[in-house]
């Protein structure tokens, strides 16, 4: 088989008024038209509304090629692209070659008899996608509603295209167009692998893996199949077939000769290398006797890493409800982590250094499981790869989000056909846990006024939709895997609303953002699973700089506002603070506050909902990342970098965690512990008034169980001998084991009512054992410490901590990390763009930093 690559320069021609521009595939047509200097970048200001018109027109991409004619006299030559975004003709030298309208289904067709030696033309024609919507819409019998944003494209939910690209509350419209991923023309004679779909089980003492292969020949041909993988071997032959056949190949691997595979945190090796084996499966020609043919073409071979691992999703009745728990290899796993949006609004900028980049900052942060959101894309084998390395369990929705869907044929047909591909492309996938048919789409059905008029019409749809095409594709072709129906819904066959309900299933619990309701609302239910809950804050000051001039940057601009997609964002981060803090008296003061609150509002949510296990056996907050520079629920700026809350996440998501919260009037230490091995705790804690003196000290001790959640003290808040507002607690627990003891501090009130002593925090950058490193030390408590970088700087690292408690005298030294790519900034440059901020009585002092 041979591959000639399309990828590189190709030219891109706007169809109305002919005019050419060069562009790289993969890539899209906005990044081309940026990159030509021709329009702005819509990241910037409020430059995205002048680019709106790009999802409005036509597009020509088109690009020369030179072919020998022994390539042309292959059996077969066809084009091969991942991804075509997405209502396209191609076409090869003037004549049409197919169409695609779909982005989720790999484009393939045959070429053959289009092409001659020497050179040819190919051309993928984009036609706009908002037009598109616009005319099918208007053939509707009745109107299927989606949800809209503050700047969105119509009836996105008409097309096959990532949903979120018409805009979101988080995220811009652009409605560009592109060729992703990899783009290719095949040559091959004799035949060649269309799937090649890997089943692993455990049977006893043995691995059991089935590969399933679907071939396909142009001419009649013979074929001699081979799998092999960690030391076992399979192989068929084939008699003569043309078109499609299928073949299943078996392995069986003793479980002692390899090494299983686990989610991050879980395994022999907690925080090593997962172990993946490599698969490889062969097809070549063949004579019909069977043996292996030699000539001009050798085969095909497809190339898998592989890991070896049970995964069961439990959704069983129980007496709280009916769980969720995704069991690996026999052990339940808490799953920790958050949701996952494309890693970029545009997509020539979706590279394998981006994730990796976000998905390291993931595991950096202790987590095990992302959810691969419905309104996003299914993602890159790079993502899964990269998944299936660090151990991060994938939750993937289907492609549809925040809308009612047709169900006429043809939608039907398309849809059967991308579930289709993307299960075979993915079941391998030793990280991918579960399927799940949408996001929030049993819920949208009671959303819209028309399904509330109709609602058989609009049930009809959806049952036809999710369980008629989607749900029957996963069980007839990954039967191992769970098909989780809609997120939030409590499990199979029960569909019902789970935004209140916490009993049975998935939840997503959003009263404490969109109803504006305390963080202590989050401790009024108990999910079995949350796998949506969020809050909100603003970027890091490195990101705004990114985005606005000087002068532009107060949270009420009108550029900061346009970075806000959420119509009551703003009002309610401000109304939050007024709530529980006194109110910052600048820009990065504020942006600094926003960021403490969102980090206090989910810590406070997984705290105590981890405390619960095994009742709630998974968190995944909304959101880690963001597609471009914006006000979010994202942990993870655009630029990768963190906000406090991803430093708040990888303490609260630490396999043990020491877990201090008020609930009904009772304060409560529990030490909550992911791991297997159990251990003796011995838990200090002190009532501090705010200059640091100890009011009471408390102590516990407890035996600590792997995998539990153990309550080692508690106390009524109105036996402390102090006013809720006098002082704080900080605790420690110190396992007897190897494992470094695990600080928490807790307010008992609102921050704003606390006397809160001037902490007099010193800051030096020095140049330490471990290069640059910023050393901390406060004369009083400090809470929530935390070194900004503003400017430009921000882009070029972080400290390796932010957001922690310093008690009085304690000394901190905080290593630089530069980021990816990077280089470190010299100890000048640090001090001046370095503020450190920590939570005042007043903003109107700034930290003290030491320039030696
Ligand atoms: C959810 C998600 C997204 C949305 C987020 C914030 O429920 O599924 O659609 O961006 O809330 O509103």
């Amino acid at each position: 088989m041979e591959r000639v690559g399309l990828e590189g320069p190709w030219e891109l021609r706007r169809v109305s008024d002919g005019s050419v521009r060069p562009m790289i595939v993969p890539g899209d047509i906005a990044s081309a038209l940026i990159d030509a200097g021709e329009v702005p970048d819509p990241y910037f200001g409020r430059a995205e509304l002048d680019v709106q018109w790009i999802g409005r027109e036509d597009w020509l991409l088109e690009k020369r090629i030179e072919l020998d004619a022994q390539t042309l006299e292959r059996d077969q030559v066809f084009l091969d692209f991942d991804m075509i975004d997405t209502i396209a003709e191609i076409r090869i030298n003037g004549e049409l070659v197919g169409r695609s309208e779909n982005m989720f289904r790999r484009f393939r067709a045959d070429a053959k008899r289009f092409l001659r030696p020497g050179a040819n033309a190919v051309s993928i024609l984009i036609r706009s996608a908002e037009r598109a919507a616009a005319e099918r819409a208007k053939k509707l019998p009745y109107p299927i509603p989606q949800s809209e944003y503050p700047i969105s494209s119509p009836h996105r939910n008409l097309v096959r295209k990532s949903q979120c690209m018409s805009g979101w509350d988080w995220g811009p419209c652009l409605m560009t167009g592109g060729a992703y991923g990899r783009a290719s023309l095949v040559a091959a004679d004799g035949p060649r692998i269309e799937y090649a779909t890997t089943r692993v089980r455990r049977e006893g003492s043995e691995w059991l893996v089935r590969v399933a292969v679907e071939l396909e020949s142009a001419a009649p041909r013979a074929a001699a199949i081979e799998a092999s993988i960690a030391g076992a071997h399979d192989s068929r032959a084939l008699g003569a077939f043309t078109g499609t056949a299928r073949e299943e190949l078996e392995m069986r691997v003793p479980a002692s000769s390899v090494q299983a595979w686990w989610p991050a945190g879980y395994g022999p090796d907690p925080s090593g290398p997962r172990p993946l084996y490599d698969l490889a499966v062969r097809v070549a020609p063949a004579s019909t006797s069977g043996a292996a043919r030699g000539g001009s073409d050798r085969g095909h071979e497809v190339r898998r890493r592989i890991g070896f691992r049970e995964l069961e999703v439990a959704a069983d009745e129980d007496e709280a409800g009916r769980c969720l728990t995704f069991r690996v290899n026999g052990r339940d796993v808490f799953c920790k982590g958050a949701n996952w949006i494309p890693a970029d609004a545009l997509p020539s900028r979706w590279s394998r250094e981006r994730l990796d980049d976000l998905l390291s900052s993931a595991l950096a942060a202790n987590m095990n499981c992302l959810r691969a959101w419905g309104g996003g894309i299914y993602e890159s084998e790079d993502f899964y790869d990269l998944c299936d390395e660090k151990g991060i369990l994938v939750w993937q929705d289907f492609a549809f989000s925040c809308a009612l869907y047709p169900s006429s044929p043809d939608f039907l047909a398309e849809v059967e056909a991308e579930a289709r591909h993307q299960v075979k492309r993915l079941a391998d996938r030793a990280c991918l846990a579960l399927w799940c048919g949408n996001n929030e789409n049993l819920g949208a059905l009671g959303w819209f006024a028309e399904a509330k008029r109709d609602p058989m019409r609009y049930a009809v749809d959806y049952d036809r939709l999710y369980e008629g095409a989607i749900g029957r594709v996963v069980r007839e072709l990954d039967p191992d895997r769970t098909y989780w129906p809609s997120s939030p819904c409590g499990g199979p066959s029960d569909y019902s609303d789970n935004w209140h309900r916490d009993g049975r299933g998935d939840m997503h619990f959003w009263s404490v953002w969109h109803e504006g309701k305390d963080f202590s609302e989050y401790m009024t239910v108990k999910p079995r699973f949350c796998s949506e809950f969020g809050f909100q804050s603003f970027p890091n000051p490195g990101t705004v700089a990114s985005f606005s001039p000087e002068g532009e940057r107060n949270v009420t601009s009108p550029i900061m506002e346009h970075h806000q997609r959420h119509p009551r964002g703003n009002a309610l981060i401000v109304e939050t603070m007024a709530r529980n803090f006194r109110m910052p008296s600048g820009a990065l003061e504020t942006l600094y506050l926003s960021q403490v609150q969102q980090a206090l509002a989910i810590r406070t949510a997984v705290e105590y909902w981890r405390s619960l296990r095994p009742t709630c056996m998974g968190t995944l907050y909304w959101q880690l990342n963001d597609v471009w520079p914006v006000s979010s629920w994202s942990s993870l700026d655009y630029d990768g970098s963190w906000k406090l809350l991803h430093y708040e996440a990888r303490r609260f998501y630490d396999p043990i965690l020491l877990a201090l919260f008020v609930k009904d009037g009772i304060v409560r230490a529990r030490v909550v512990n992911d791991r297997d091995r159990a251990f003796a705790c011995r838990l200090g804690l002190r009532l501090r008034r705010f200059d640091g003196t100890i009011a009471a000290s408390y102590s516990a001790q407890a035996a600590i169980d792997g995998d539990s959640s153990t309550e080692l003290w508690s106390m009524p808040l109105s036996d402390l001998p102090c006013r809720r507002d006098e002082a704080f607690l900080e605790a420690s627990a110190e396992p007897d084991s190897s494992e470094r003891p695990r600080t928490a501090v807790l307010f008992l009130t609102e921050p704003k009512r606390c006397p809160l002593a001037d902490a007099r925090l010193d800051a030096a950058v020095e140049t330490g054992p471990r290069g640059l490193e910023l050393v901390l030390r406060a004369s009083a408590p400090a809470f929530y410490v935390a070194p900004y970088l503003e400017g430009a700087l921000g882009a070029v690292g972080r400290f390796e901590d932010a957001g922690f408690h310093l008690m009085a005298g304690e000394e901190r030294h905080l290593a630089f990390e530069p980021a990816r790519g990077k280089s470190a900034p010299s100890a000048d440059e640090l001090r001046k763009a370095l503020r450190v901020m920590h939570l005042r009585a007043s903003y109107e002092q700034s930290a003290v930093l030491r320039s030696e």
